[in-house]
This record gives structure tokens, C-alpha cells and sequence, in this order.
């Protein structure tokens, strides 16, 4: 059984850990669904030259929810297909609407460490075609949603954590059920597919807990077959 969400906060106690939790430890959040402690650790340098040079390429942007409200956190993609949000709704593009540029290429330390974690949690052979990269700072947060515009619902998401700590939510296939809460440390990377693909998700305001490389910034991508 996924463990509820005071047994997840209790046992990694402090949001402000500076290590994080185990390495190598694995938190199990549904049948299909997993969070591989540290598994990026070994190669963070290589995803921080990454994400350099995505957001070089295509800077990140407030996107508008199709309701007209600005997103907190702030958004930008690499690889062929690119998530994208405006008053027209939500929906994959081959180019970058701001400079009609195609997106950037997936940095291939996002695709090595993405086949490992999918690997790992039992998913092998993923082949990620697109990776919507968000910066959350002090109070940025991520509501209960699906991810549902990939045409590819055999493929599992992975999602990679840099940088400040946040409290990832996991809930059911409806927006009302009850979320699980889970920390997410520097390194971290879930993976949810299978029967948990359709899981809605979020994270809740992020607290201003300065990470020593990132500072009071953090990064994640998400890794999915689009296409
Ligand atoms: O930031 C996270 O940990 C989750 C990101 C996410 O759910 C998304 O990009 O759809």
C-alpha cells in the first residue's frame, strides 16, 4: 500500500534536509507510480548544463491557463514536441509560439536519466519525445491536473526535482479524491504510468528553503511520450 501523507512527512521529517532523503531509497505511491530518492544526484552538473541551455535557447514564460489566469510557475520545453497553455486551451507544438523556432533538443543527460527511472520503475523501452521544464520560486505552486494531451498513455511520465524542496500531491483519478503528499528533494525523480498515468497531481506553494546550488529556485522536468 502507498504510504498516506503524514507517514511520508513524518519519515523524511524536515522540508529542510539539507541532504534530502536516502539515496537509493524508493517511495512507493501506487501500484505504478514511484519516487526513486537521489537517482539524479550523479548527474546533476550535466542536467543544470541542460537546463542552461534550453533556457538560453527558448526562455522560460508565464503561460495563461485557458481560463485567463497567469500560471504561477514558469514554463518553457525542449525536444520535438512542446507543451504549451493559452486561452485556446492546452496542447503540444513542434515550435516555440515566442519565436516561432522549433523547441530545443532534449539535452541527452534528460533522456538517459528518464530511461533509467522509467526502467527502474518498470516501465523499459520509454522513449521521451517531450519535456515541459517548469521554475517554481517562493509561492509558486502547481494545481490537482492530469496529464492528458500526450497520445501516448502507455508511456509513463518522469519527473525530475532540482533545487528547493516542494510537497508533490498525488490523488486519485478524480480532482476530489484524497492526495497522498509526498517531499520532493534535489535529485529526485518520479515515475508514474500503467494504471497510475491518469493520476491527477500538483504541488503544493513552494517555501522559501534556499537550495546551496539553485538558491531560492526550483526546477523540474517532466519527461513523456507526446507524440
Ligand atoms: O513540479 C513537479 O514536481 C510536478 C510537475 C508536473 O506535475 C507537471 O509538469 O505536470
Amino acid at each position: 500500500m502507498p504510504a498516506g501523507p503524514s507517514a511520508n512527512l513524518e519519515l523524511f521529517g524536515s522540508l529542510d534536509a539539507p541532504g534530502g532523503a536516502a539515496p537509493g531509497a524508493q517511495t512507493r505511491m501506487g501500484r505504478q507510480a514511484w519516487i526513486l530518492r537521489g537517482l539524479a544526484l550523479p548527474v546533476t552538473d550535466a542536467l543544470l548544463r541542460g537546463v542552461d541551455e534550453v533556457l538560453r535557447q527558448a526562455p522560460l514564460r508565464h503561460m495563461l491557463t485557458p481560463g485567463g489566469r497567469r500560471m504561477s510557475v514558469a514554463l518553457t520545453n525542449c525536444g520535438a514536441l512542446g507543451w504549451t497553455s493559452d486561452e485556446h486551451g492546452y496542447r503540444y507544438t513542434r515550435t516555440d509560439p515566442l519565436s516561432g523556432n522549433p523547441w530545443p533538443a532534449m539535452p541527452a543527460a534528460f533522456a538517459e536519466l528518464a530511461r533509467l527511472a522509467a526502467q527502474r520503475a518498470g516501465f523499459a523501452g520509454f522513449e521521451p519525445d517531450a519535456c515541459p521544464l517548469n521554475r517554481y520560486e517562493p509561492g509558486s505552486r502547481l494545481s490537482l491536473h492530469q496529464d492528458r494531451n500526450e497520445r501516448d498513455m502507455d508511456a509513463p511520465i518522469v519527473s525530475v526535482s532540482l533545487g528547493m524542496a516542494a510537497v508533490f500531491l498525488f490523488g486519485g483519478h478524480a480532482r476530489t479524491d484524497p492526495a497522498q503528499r509526498h517531499p520532493l528533494f534535489h535529485g529526485d525523480v518520479a515515475v508514474w504510468g500503467g494504471v497510475d498515468r491518469l493520476r491527477y497531481h500538483g504541488v503544493l506553494p513552494v517555501k522559501d528553503r534556499p537550495h546551496p546550488v539553485l538558491g531560492s529556485r526550483r526546477i523540474n522536468f517532466t519527461l513523456r511520450k507526446a507524440g
